[in-house]
């Protein structure tokens, strides 16, 4: 699908290589048009019907559409009269009556408009639409856009509570050129750079903090080479590549007995095994000695959820002795950052020499939780000045671009929704593939299918799919 649709914006010339001078003075070694698609009107139509389906797999929820003017106006007329759904338009123009309106259509307050795109740089575009919408009592969430050039535009709109999802980024659409010889290798890498180097800010005026690009879409297995990998993530991404799976299983399971088998019969479709280890009504010893022989068996790692939260004194203690003893048989354990950078010290103490690795919680899947915005980013700081300790985070999306750190993202099931506990879950599509997160977390949605090891399969495979979607490689 995304091989005909490279070829077709290629073939009318959407797409065009060469050096060309950019309104910044920039020269840039490839130029996007989308405007030129209005003119063929069964790509304009396949355009549309991907931009929906887009909508559509990541489950969102809203009540009209509004196309960014104005190559996104036909589209999201195509949309809206294929699907039947009610459209409503932005005016760009100034005002130059008091009385005109900014946004035509009828206006339901409290409702969700859902935004459509061709082509997002910086995010302006839509962040501006979106901006005029809200002020006329519409909640804006997320944009659809067919082409991400991935120049800050995902990272400045989610700052501003909108979740951007592409229908296909530059850097995927360059591939795909090449593996078709239309564009060469030398020039794909000229663009590639040049997209790499060019991440344009339109807010640094206001204030708002400069988004910063730092890596591009890397495999697992280039990640794992990273000359500043922690030595436990390299292992564990090279481990993924080798079982094509990003899967970790939340083993939430009060009998011994249930683990093993859980561990037995579905390791190996999974990466990671996460326990929350003081939900058994039987624990021994003996029982983590044989999870660790499961483990060693099918390769996978033990992750106990155990969510530490003290001081470094304390936290030292429970990691490593009272009854369960985590840090002898569990490889990777999380910790929430709340009590300050002296919760990591405390269990790097006792997990850097036995080469343990630790996760933290940067972002929570429940409704309503404290862990967004400035405290995430304090998290990202902490995970930062501990990186011999701190592996990754557990988080809803990816809050850091650096490829040494990995991104596992609980609260996801095949359909997005939630428990009546406030958990919350996205589909792994959305977790993966729009949200750079690297690894799902999965229990229920696994855990209550009629047959475990078919349903985890289900998981592992659209989830490496979605990763593979990611970096570029159809699978
Ligand atoms: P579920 O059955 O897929 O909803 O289980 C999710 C698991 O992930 C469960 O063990 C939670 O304790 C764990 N979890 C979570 O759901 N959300 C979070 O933010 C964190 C952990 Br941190």
């Amino acid at each position: 699908m995304m091989d005909v649709l490279a070829s077709d914006l290629y073939g009318v010339q959407a797409l065009r290589f060469g050096e060309f001078v950019l309104k910044s003075g920039l020269v840039s070694p490839v130029y996007v048009d989308l405007r030129v698609i209005v003119s063929h009107p069964a790509l304009l139509k396949k355009v549309a019907d991907l931009l929906f389906e887009t909508a559509k797999n990541a489950t969102i929820k809203y009540d009209t559409v509004c196309g960014v003017p104005y190559t996104a106006l036909p589209l999201a007329t195509i949309i809206c009269s294929t699907n039947q759904i009610p459209m409503l338009i932005r005016r760009k123009e100034a005002k130059d009556h008091g009385t005109k309106r900014l946004v035509e259509g009828t206006i339901n307050l409290g409702e969700t408009c859902l935004i459509i795109e061709d082509v997002v740089t910086t995010g302006l575009s839509v962040f501006e639409t979106a901006k005029t919408l809200r002020k006329e009592g519409l909640k804006v969430t997320d944009a659809i856009v067919l082409l991400d050039r991935e120049q800050g535009g995902r990272a400045v709109l989610e700052k501003h509570g909108i979740h951007l999802h592409s229908v296909c980024t530059l850097s995927k659409l360059l591939k795909i050129l090449e593996q078709q010889k239309k564009v060469a290798p030398e020039m794909v890498a000229r663009a590639e750079k040049f997209i790499q180097e060019n991440i344009i800010n339109p807010f640094e005026q206001d204030g708002i903090a400069p988004v910063k690009r730092m890596c591009k879409e890397m495999s697992f297995a280039a990640r794992a080479d990273l000359p500043d990998i922690h030595p436990l993530a390299a292992q564990l991404l090279r481990l993924m590549e080798k079982k094509q799976s990003n899967l970790c299983l939340s083993a939430d399971v009060t009998s011994s007995k249930e683990l093993l088998q859980l561990a037995a019969t579905l390791g190996s479709s999974i990466c990671i095994l996460k326990t929350h280890i003081d939900i058994l009504d039987d624990f021994t010893q003996q029982l983590t000695v044989e999870l660790r022989a499961l483990a060693n068996k099918h390769e996978f790692f033990i992750f106990e959820d155990r969510k530490f939260a003290d001081i470094g004194n304390t936290v030292k203690h429970q990691y490593e002795g009272g009854v369960f003893k985590i840090a002898s048989w569990s490889d990777i354990v999380n910790a929430h950052a709340v009590p300050g950078p002296g919760v990591v010290k405390g269990l790097k103490e006792v997990g850097h020499p036995l080469q343990r690795g630790c996760l933290l919680i940067g972002e929570m899947s429940s409704e309503g939780s404290l862990a967004t915005g400035d405290y995430t980013k304090t998290v990202v700081k902490m995970a930062e000045e501990h990186s011999d300790f701190v592996l990754g985070f557990i988080s809803g999306s990816r809050i850091v671009e650096k490829p040494e750190f990995l991104h596992l993202t609980p609260g996801v099931q095949m359909q997005a929704g939630g428990d009546s506990l406030g958990q919350k879950y996205l589909s792994p599509q959305e977790v993966i593939a729009n949200r750079g997160s690297d690894i799902i977390i999965v229990g229920r949605g696994i855990l209550s299918a009629s047959s475990r090891p078919a349903e985890a399969e289900a998981y592992r495979k659209v989830a490496w799919e979605s990763y593979l979607q990611r970096i570029g490689v159809s699978a």
